[in-house]
């Protein structure tokens, strides 16, 4: 029946997002046309990943599906894309969790500072049931969260001075991503946050707007931030991770075979970004140095009283992100140290 739907030549002309294919393109020879585009710049694991995405797609579909790639914001800023995601003049887009927060107010669970004390325990407890379920929650926003990659461990750069404590904060012009707990985070630790897209952040730099941002050493040294920042810090205090998203309209009029491709390949690209991003983020922060930054290391002991700082705000969010989502997170990360 679906076959003879899709008309004996074997399948419509239309593409993905017409909806007059007979709901499925099994069986159908038409091509669709994934356009996936992320914020980092085309030096970054991040499109390294989905440059490998595009390959096994376009190699397991027999070129049915054709993924076309852009970097460095060609297609907007991180909320942008994802709207776009929502409204379908875009299929693919890998966003980082705090500006996905204004979709699904859950992911500001992993702005909670130092939630994640190593990589170890953040991939086991993005594997974990609750990591997982985080997921599950984007559908009701026509998204599909099809993988975890990684942006990694944020520290701090700033033009102004060395950050060694809390009071080094004091009336720092920092941005921030568009999420009012990392916002807050920072307020509380005596900053003064800017909620900006990434889109704007070097310029923002560049002119003085802020004095400083952060982000993994990958970001810092790729997208030249050296050139603006004079000092950084391995403040450590949030990973990020990255999600691999999806148009729900896109996913649902796939064929069950295509279906598992796509989520197959988001996986198998994510572990591929994952590697490069941790072999990025261990060799960069020495060629910051070598490009001209100061670095700080933060003690133990300092990087407690940012934690203690910090606290409250966490407390003032356990509502907003879900009591469940807080209280199931920090019984993974336990059982995760555990193991
Ligand atoms: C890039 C962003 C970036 C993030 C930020 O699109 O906004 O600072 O860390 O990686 O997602």
């Amino acid at each position: 029946l679906v076959l003879a739907a899709c008309g004996s030549e074997g399948g419509s002309s239309s593409s993905g997002d017409d909806g007059s294919a007979s709901g499925s393109d099994s069986g159908s020879k038409e091509t669709k046309t994934i356009k996936a585009g992320i914020g980092l710049n085309d030096k970054h694991p991040q499109y390294k990943g989905l440059l490998k995405f595009k390959e096994i797609v376009e190699k397991k579909t027999d070129g049915q599906i054709k993924v076309e790639t852009y970097h460095s914001g060609q297609l907007g800023d991180d909320r942008t894309m994802t709207e776009n995601l929502q409204t379908g003049s875009q299929e693919v887009t890998i966003p980082s969790t705090a500006p996905l927060a204004n979709f699904v107010p859950a992911f500001s669970v992993f702005d909670i500072p130092f939630l994640f004390p190593n990589t170890e325990v953040a991939d086991k407890v993005l594997a974990s049931e609750t990591g997982q379920g985080l997921l599950k929650k984007l559908e009701s926003q026509n998204l599909v969260g099809l993988a975890y990659w990684e942006n990694g461990f944020r520290d701090v750069t700033n033009s102004k001075r060395a950050i060694k404590s809390v009071e080094d904060f004091e009336g720092l012009k920092l941005r921030t991503m568009e999420n009012d707990l990392h916002l807050d985070a920072f307020n509380a630790l005596g900053a003064n946050p800017t909620p900006m897209a990434f889109t704007e952040l070097f310029t923002a730099m560049q002119q003085g707007t802020v004095d400083g941002q952060e982000n993994p050493y990958a970001t810092i040294y790729l997208q030249k931030f050296y050139e603006v920042q004079k000092h950084v810090s391995n403040t450590h205090h949030v990973y990020s991770p990255f999600v691999f998203l999806m148009s729900k309209s896109f996913y649902d009029k796939l064929s069950d075979e295509n279906k598992k491709i796509v989520e197959e390949a988001a996986v198998e690209a994510g572990k591929y970004e994952k590697k490069l991003n941790r072999e990025a983020n261990e060799k960069y922060l020495k060629k910051l140095q070598e490009e001209g930054m100061t670095y700080t290391e933060i003690s133990e002991e300092n990087r407690e009283e940012m934690k203690e700082a910090v606290q409250p705000v966490v407390d003032k969010y356990k509502s907003k992100i879900g009591e469940d989502v807080v209280e199931n997170i920090y019984k993974e990360v336990e059982k995760a140290k555990k193991e």
